[in-house]
């Protein structure tokens, strides 16, 4: 059996688990480790700051399906990395992260850069290890992975002493399977939990399929379309649910919640029964809990039973993964007409498309609607967009039609501004030939911007949209709405993008008009390199609907029906 460091052995461990880049940021504790690199033909991508290095891990994640990798250094270096590690957490995406720490006889006693950082992410990992001898790495690498993959994925981290890095010990590989007797991720429901589910599906006349984040994570797309079709259910996607049904399926009503479609709401809110298919009711989604679908019977199919019966009390839940479960099901469910129930939703759809942004009077405005319809037209919806946080990212839910799983990577459940572009860096090492697109906020750029050098030295084709309105858009809409118009700290001062991507020796453009849009996209397309385009959009322009917090679902602010008639601003 070969002796190796504790250093080599993690690089060991990772070529075995299939691991081809990794992401990361050296430092003293971690220095053995990059040491061993050198060794092994694994990709490190030098990032710009830790904090990049988690979204990226995090958006291979995403794109791939298969674990994502970040490294960094004790103290500053792990505790940078928090963010993305939280992001991870609320959106079940599988990263492993391994930090260095100080030496093991110091742990304790404040050393340089000493931060108890398994500590410190208790709360935001699936579960984490401290590792202070060579011996404990090969396993401990094991089970990370697993644990991140297996049942609910989600983020771990293994934070290693520098003195088991230096330290030496065989290494087996075969010696070290996982060993987690306690956890459980492999349940199913029982057969009489399945019956009492099938009996409330074939009886219902007014159902809705909530297709959340599961059923990207299950592969169960096809299923949940099968399913919708055999029992004629219509379906309304979750923010992180968006892709995993085809937007042009008939079946498929759009996105539900805060700035959902209002016939998805309406439809939520009339249904007889809802069919929650691997999401969790979280409160963008479901507003007044008190005043939620009043009249329907709840069934929940997902993985995490920590999830059942959290925010909303269900009739069946299914503890199991969305695919097993809905293969057992499917050929139980009755075919069913429901036509005058999908003829009702399209009823209520009523006026929405008159209110639809598309629809204004070309009056020269740029509207950021706009820039993603075109973008969407012009990319024939076959892009992977990585979106980051604020109205832009809801723009582009409603205005970005996906027909296909992993096309959407966005930051759902923490809102993580900062979190689209190094996102992006990682998506496109997963998925080299997609044509990878940022769709960006002008305040959510800058705060990871630094990962341009990141693009640049890794000579990456990404594409990025900055939907530049001069304001932290999202927030400003609420002083709008809620504030009285009392702009405090919204509106930005901002750089020229389009000259500092040239410093980094990124082409780049600037758009100020609608016509300008798709020379713009057209040109980025044609490059073969990475480019930036910064559009210039109406600053005051509101996401609509919009259900104010705490409100009910169906109680929502609409765009106001002047502004189709004038053209005007609101
Ligand atoms: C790290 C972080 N800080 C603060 C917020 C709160 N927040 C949500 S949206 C938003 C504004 C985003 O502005 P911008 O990036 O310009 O996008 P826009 O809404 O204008 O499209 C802010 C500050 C957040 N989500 N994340
Ligand atoms: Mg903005």
């Amino acid at each position: 059996m070969a002796i190796k460091t504790g250093a080599e052995i993690i690089w060991e461990c990772l070529n075995r688990e299939n691991v081809r880049t990794v992401f990361g940021y050296p430092g003293g504790a971690i220095l053995p480790t990059y040491d061993a690199l050198t060794k092994y033909d694994i990709h490190h991508v030098l990032v710009r700051h830790e904090q990049g290095a988690t979204h990226m891990a995090d958006g291979y994640a995403r794109a791939s399906g298969d674990v994502g990798v970040a490294i960094a250094t004790s103290g500053p270096g792990a505790t940078n990395m928090v963010t993305g590690i939280a992001t991870a957490m609320l959106d079940s995406s599988p990263i492993v992260c391994i930090t260095g720490q100080v030496g093991s006889k110091l742990i304790g006693s404040d050393a340089f850069q000493e931060t108890d950082i398994t500590g410190v992410t208790l709360p935001i990992t699936k579960h984490n290890y401290l590792v202070t001898r060579p011996q404990d790495i090969a396993r401990t690498i094991r089970e990370a992975f697993y644990i991140a993959k297996s049942g609910r994925p989600g983020p771990v981290l293994i934070d290693i002493t520098k003195d088991a890095q230096q330290g030496t010990c065989k290494f087996d590989w075969d010696a070290a399977p996982p060993q987690l007797p306690g956890y459980r991720p492999d349940l199913s429901p029982t057969q009489s939990e399945l019956e009492k589910a099938l009996a409330l599906i074939n009886s219902a006349e007014r159902p809705v399929i909530l297709a959340g984040h599961g059923i990207i994570l299950s592969g169960a797309g096809d299923l949940v379309r099968r399913f919708a079709e055999k029992a004629h259910v219509p379906i309304a996607m979750t923010l992180l649910g968006i892709g995993a049904v085809p937007a042009s399926h008939p079946l498929n009503l759009g996105m539900m919640g805060m700035h959902g479609e209002a016939w998805v709401n309406h439809a939520i809110q009339d249904a007889d029964l809802l069919l929650a298919f691997g999401m969790r009711f979280d409160d963008r989604v479901t507003g007044n809990l008190k005043n939620y679908a009043p009249n329907a019977k709840k069934i929940h199919i997902e993985i995490d039973p920590a999830e059942i019966n959290k925010n909303v009390r269900v009739d069946v839940g299914l503890v199991g993964d969305l695919g097993e479960v809905l293969e057992d099901m499917l050929p139980k469910v009755q075919e069913k007409d429901r036509s005058e129930w999908l003829k009702s939703i399209r009823e209520i759809k009523g006026d929405a498309a008159v209110r639809d942004i598309q629809n204004l009077p070309d009056t020269g405005h740029l509207y950021a609607a706009h820039v993603i319809n075109d973008l969407w037209r012009e990319t024939r919806g076959r892009a992977l967009v990585v979106t980051d946080v604020g109205q832009h990212q809801m723009w582009e839910a409603q205005y970005y039609h996906h027909d296909e799983p992993r096309s959407l990577i966005t930051s759902g459940g923490l809102g993580t501004m900062g979190f689209a572009l190094p996102a992006a860096i990682g998506a496109k090492f997963a998925r080299p030939d997609a044509e990878v697109w940022v769709v960006v906020g002008d305040g959510g750029f800058q705060m990871t911007l630094c990962e341009l050098a990141t693009i640049a030295q890794e000579k990456l084709d990404v594409k990025i949209a900055i939907i530049n309105n001069g304001y932290l858009g999202m927030v400003r809409q609420w002083q709008e709405f809620f504030y009285e118009k009392r702009y405090a700290a919204t509106p930005l001062v901002n750089p020229d993008f389009a000259k500092l991507a040239e410093a980094y020796g990124i082409r780049s453009c600037s758009v100020k008009d609608r016509h300008g849009v798709t020379e713009a996209v057209k040109d980025a397309r044609q490059h073969p390199g990475p480019m930036l385009i910064d559009f210039h959009v109406e600053q005051e322009d509101s996401v609509y609907p919009m259900v104010p917090a705490g409100a009910d679902l169906h109680q929502m602010i609409r765009r106001p029906s002047p502004l189709f008639e004038t053209g005007a601003d609101e």
